[in-house]
């Protein structure tokens, strides 16, 4: 897992944590809850590497090498008509899955032998680091390959160096859905049965050109003997360079569903603060609110018939935002309304505006929800004798900072082409 992925997980934990120990009952906070805990999990799962190819290719010896030292059981896997997932465990178990989906134990001594019972995969659990990151499936020789991509997250194909990429091969290679591509890796096996430095050079580069654009990476290995684990060795079966394109891979994937991870986290936290609005309210900002609602609703309609044009509609709202929150609180317009997040990708990430009419609709509605929450925030009391009231102020502050507002607000303010907060400052 990357340093972005990690540190986003450890923020996902603590925010949902706090807001459980808030101990609040509130439908909207329990489905956010969920939502974290459910996005924390996601980014959690083992990646899975799956490893394709034809009859004899070397898919169980390349499954040997990549996880090293000759850990797998290949007495047992070798021989085994069933796909094989290597997972990571504590101490080593291998485990039967009946078709069913039951999982029983087959490595212990009480224990049916392997062949008595009919199985529909075979797991084999290993306490071994590199399978925390990624899980890995061998494919037994019948396989028809798309039935085994469903979950893939990287895909390693299996060929013979002598012989490699043959006619079926590409057949095979075909059925598979086109998004198998970009994380794909070709390795060729049977590396020791070329003659000499060039040969294995000329296989390279015809592989290469054979197959541009359906694999990210060539990989040439020997993978009949599993190597000590020296560094040497390593990089003279390939082993290490295998590796190393997995890991690449691995990151690129962990950071991608980390990003998609932050943008959901921050829409389900918006939409939550939205949910979480304060009905404490002092008297005297009430007269304020009403009239927010009033100008901001006015707004809107005139942004839906046409005409106000999305960028005028926001710059309205941003003016009529300062205007009333200064009236609520006076000075806040100058402060930190919002807390700010150091550390936000929003900021560097592209902005456009939406294509379509409906969606910079949905845009701007947004944003005047966002800033009803946040004036209605500003309209509470500082404290309250109910504490329930201070619960809820607790849960606001946590699913603000979560929906990282300064950053939303900030590519808005790059959409109309102004100078962004910084430069202001
Ligand atoms: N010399 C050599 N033999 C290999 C290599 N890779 C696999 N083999 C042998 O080829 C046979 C088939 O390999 P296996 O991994 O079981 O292929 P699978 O059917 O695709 O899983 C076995 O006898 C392996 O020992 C290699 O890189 N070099
Ligand atoms: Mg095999």
């Amino acid at each position: 897992m990357s340093k972005a992925s990690e540190q986003f997980l450890r923020l996902l934990g603590a925010a949902r944590e706090r807001l459980v120990e808030t101990r609040l009952t509130d439908t909207a906070l329990t489905y956010c809850i969920a939502g974290l805990a459910r996005m924390e999990e996601a980014l959690r799962r083992p990646l899975r590497v799956v490893i394709l190819g034809e009859y004899n290719s070397g898919k169980t010896s390349v499954a040997d090498l990549l996880i090293g030292s000759g850990l797998l059981p290949t007495s047992v896997v070798s021989n085994t008509n069933m796909p094989v997932l290597m997972t990571y465990a504590e101490t080593a178990a291998i485990h039967g899955i009946t078709q069913a989906g039951a999982r029983i134990r087959v490595d212990g001594d009480e224990n049916d032998p392997l062949t008595d019972l009919s199985f529909r995969a075979l797991q084999v659990a290993l306490p071994l680091e590199r399978l925390r990151t990624y899980q890995i499936l061998d494919t037994p020789p019948s396989a028809t390959p798309s039935s085994f991509v469903e979950e893939a997250d990287i895909v390693i194909w299996c060929t013979v160096a002598t012989r490699a990429w043959t006619e079926s091969e590409r057949a095979l290679w075909s059925t598979l859905p086109q998004r198998c591509c970009r994380n794909a890796i070709l390795v060729a096996t049977h590396q020791d049965s070329l003659q000499s430095a060039d040969e294995i050079e000329h296989v390279t580069k015809r592989l290469q050109s054979l197959t541009k654009g359906m694999f990210r990476e060539v990989v040439l290995v020997a993978a009949e003997n599993t190597p000590d684990g020296s560094e040497e060795e390593d990089i003279e079966s390939g082993a290490k360079a295998l590796r190393n394109g997995v890991e690449s891979l691995a990151v690129e994937i962990a950071d991608r569903r980390t990003q998609k991870a932050e943008k959901i986290v921050r829409r389900l936290a918006r939409l939550t603060f939205h949910h979480l609005q304060s009905n404490q309210i002092r008297a005297e900002a009430a007269p304020v609110l009403a009239d927010w609602e009033s100008r901001s609703n006015v707004i809107l309609e005139q942004l839906a018939i046409g005409i106000r044009t999305p960028p005028m509609a926001i710059e309205e709202l941003l003016q009529a935002y300062a205007i009333y929150a200064e009236k609520l609180r006076p000075g806040v317009i100058n402060g930190d309304s919002v807390p700010a997040s150091t550390s936000s990708r929003a900021l560097t990430t592209p902005v456009r505006w939406p294509s379509h009419n409906p969606a910079a609709q949905r845009l701007v509605t947004m944003l005047t929800s966002d800033l009803t929450a946040l004036l209605r925030m500003l309209a509470g009391n500082a404290a309250s004798l109910d504490p329930r009231y201070n619960d809820y102020q607790v849960a606001r502050r946590i699913v603000l900072a979560l929906a990282d507002l300064d950053s939303a607000f900030a590519a808005l303010a790059r959409m109309l082409g102004s100078p962004s907060q910084e430069a202001r400052a």
